[in-house]
């Protein structure tokens, strides 16, 4: 029944209870299964096989609700050929019931499965001291000294060992204690999170569907959501969600969770594969991570072959370490591991490490960095990253991250890098903008650029700007594009455009149209350019609309022929002469004055006007007359109609 127990933490609180994962461990045969059962009423094995060998194969779960306790049991294999089994109910579980038979004491695969708690980074958990029927006290006692031995230093230093018998039912209440005890001390997953949910199984089920279950290590889910599936990256609908057996309204992190999905075949789903939150992280085969051996395993060398667990999921990876040729036994050191098969994962998240021969663990670690750029020879600011994300030091990571993003960090990608949520995201773009580390650029979404690589980005296009009007002083000033193309190729135009109007709010460029210039300046001409500018001017002004060829021109001009040229453009620009043809420039009074003797045409005429009529009108021969023709149509003065022109 709903108890009326407050808990101490609310984060993983559903209708007044505590939720918490308990994963069983230990060597094959030592009473786990036998125990959840004692336990919860539910014996895990389900699979023939299991049944038939009496051992367990695969994961099983089992649930107690005791004393505003939720507890979901995972119980693992023991057998040594099932660790990899093991691993993928591990991730996620709370506390640990390791279970050690009083008559066997420890043996490989208490050591093994101890190795993986300790490299999960599990918390919390107690010791089962089983079969306490099949000895007598003395031995229990001396067992009791050698677990304590064994487990000094480590996180079950201090943990109860409790003698039990599923025989004679010893201890048994005294364990339960002894969960809802170390349950009440659990800080839990946090369900603010973004809902990640491993899947650890899946399956279909008559008139349902397609089924996948799992621990909830982050968020909630509810039926109605829409998931994204990695690493596919398939979005799908959540039909309906079932919690400890019931169906619920919304499950939370915590919790055995089995979710019920739409619009997918069972077959398509398997154990490594993740839910999450839509559009808000990325699968990847290439990682970051700090990697630590175990004590007493063989040396590992850089590019050495394992098999990569993380969560429920199982791929062979490639070690690169970081620097160094390799690791040996006890050490740690960054790497990149590089995977067969593409995972979900995030920063913080552990990971095992398991040789293939022998099959063995032989380390683990965090994951870092979940989407590392291709590493660079020598990348100094690489090691600098991964020790602030191994601090989990917000603002300097962000501001890195930004650092390291050349062109730019849209705020959208921040989520895949990091594992934050919205609020954290936003908190810390705050602090490190107010702290005038990055610059937050306007854009959808906005992009995250270094301050320092805008004062830079500022700087260059300045200097671009200045060396344009030095080695183009007849020109107005550049053309957008082609001072953008003279930047960084990648650079993107949201960036480009907000230096553009950072220079120009510091009065220090104007943009006008498409030209950027120097702000206030001006064409100054030289005098022998202002002349010949003139002449140029008053050659063809003076010669109506019979004008001279361009090349006569500029040959009567005292500059030598690129200045000549220049200031042509110059005339072109300001709008004095027109260009009609390539071969073809008027002066622009001239056409005026065409436009206002064919104006007084249609009125004493009629809008009708032939060729040899325009011609007697102009005083211009054929030579001039069509290309006028044909440039007045373009400017929509007179319309094309057979031989003739109609004036408009
Ligand atoms: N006498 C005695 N036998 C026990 C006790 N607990 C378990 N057993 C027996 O030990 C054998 C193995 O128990 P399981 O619970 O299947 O062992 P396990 O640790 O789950 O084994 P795996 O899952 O294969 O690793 C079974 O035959 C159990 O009946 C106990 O407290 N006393
Ligand atoms: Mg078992």
């Amino acid at each position: 029944m709903v108890a009326t127990a407050s808990s101490a933490n609310t984060a993983t609180v559903n209708s007044g209870f505590k939720s918490v994962i308990v994963g069983t461990a230990g060597h094959i045969d030592h009473g786990k299964s036998a125990l959840v059962e004692a336990l919860t009423g539910t014996h895990p094995d389900r699979l023939e096989e299991e049944k038939r060998r009496g051992i367990t194969i695969d994961l099983g779960f089992a649930f107690l609700e005791e004393s505003g306790v939720r507890f979901g049991f995972v119980d693992v294999p023991g057998h040594e050929r099932f660790v990899g089994n093991m691993l993928a109910g591990a991730a996620g579980i709370d506390v640990v019931l390791l279970v050690i038979a009083a008559d066997e004491s420890i043996k490989p695969q208490t050591r093994e499965h101890f190795d993986i708690c300790r490299l999960l980074g599990i918390q919390r958990g107690l010791v089962a001291l089983t079969k306490t029927d099949l000895v007598d006290l003395e031995t229990r006692e001396l067992v009791r000294l050698e677990l304590e031995d064994f487990f000094r230093g480590s996180f079950l230093e201090n943990a109860p060992i409790v003698p039990v018998s599923v025989r004679s039912g010893e201890g048994l209440t005294e364990l339960k204690q002894a969960l809802v005890e170390q349950a009440r001390q659990v800080t839990g997953k946090d369900s603010r999170r973004d809902f990640r949910l491993p899947v650890d199984r899946a399956f279909a089920v008559k008139g349902f569907g397609s089924v996948v279950t799992g621990t909830l290590i982050n968020g909630h889910v509810s039926p109605e959501d829409e998931v994204e599936l990695f690493p596919d990256g398939l979005k799908l609908r959540v039909r309906g969600v079932q919690s400890g057996g019931k169906s619920v309204a919304r499950a939370e992190a915590g919790q055995r969770t089995a979710v019920n999905l739409a619009g997918i075949d069972h077959q398509s789903l398997e154990r490594g594969m993740t839910l999450a939150a839509p559009s808000r992280f990325r699968a990847t085969r290439r990682l970051d991570v700090k990697l630590r051996l175990l004590p007493n395993v063989r040396k590992l060398k850089n590019h050495a072959l394992v098999h990569f667990h993380a969560g429920s999921f199982e791929s062979l990876a490639e070690v690169a370490l970081f620097g160094r040729s390799e690791l040996s036994a006890g050490a740690d050191c960054f790497a990149q591991l590089r995977l067969r098969h593409s995972v979900l994962v995030l920063p913080g998240d552990p990971f095992i490490v398991r040789h293939s021969s022998p099959l063995i663990t032989v380390g683990g670690g965090t994951v870092l960095d979940p989407l590392p750029r291709r590493p660079r020879a020598r990348e100094a600011s690489r090691g600098e990253f991964l020790l602030s994300m191994e601090r989990g030091d917000k603002p300097e990571i962000l501001a890195q991250l930004t650092q390291r993003s050349l062109f730019g960090l849209p705020q959208s990608e921040i989520s895949a890098r990091t594992g934050w949520t919205d609020p954290e995201i936003q908190e810390t773009i705050r602090g490190i903008v107010n702290a005038g580390r990055i610059r937050l650029i306007a854009a959808e979404p906005p992009i995250l650029f270094a301050s320092a690589s805008f004062e830079e980005l500022l700087k260059k296009i300045s200097e671009r700007v200045e060396r344009f009007h030095k080695e183009n002083p007849l020109q107005p000033g550049i053309p957008r594009e082609e001072l953008r193309a003279n930047l960084a190729r990648r650079l993107r135009p949201e960036i480009f455009r907000a230096a553009l109007e950072e220079l120009a709010a510091q009065k220090k460029l104007d943009v006008q149209g498409d030209l950027v210039k120097r702000a206030g300046s001006q064409i100054s001409l030289l005098p022998d350019e202002a002349k010949a500018k003139d002449q140029i001017e008053t050659a063809f002004a003076s010669a109506g609309l019979a004008v001279p060829s361009v090349k006569e021109v500029l040959a009567t001009v005292a500059v030598e022929a690129r200045r000549s040229e220049k200031l042509l453009q110059l005339l072109l620009r300001e709008k004095a002469l027109h260009r009609v043809t390539p071969d073809l420039i008027f002066h622009r009074n001239a056409l005026a004055e065409l436009r206002t003797k064919l104006a007084a045409y249609k009125k004493a005429n009629g809008e009708r006007i032939s060729v040899p009529a325009f011609k007697d009108l102009t005083g211009i021969t054929r030579k001039y007359a069509i290309p006028l023709l044909e440039y007045l149509d373009r400017e929509r003065v007179t319309r094309r109609q057979g031989d003739e022109r109609v004036i408009l």
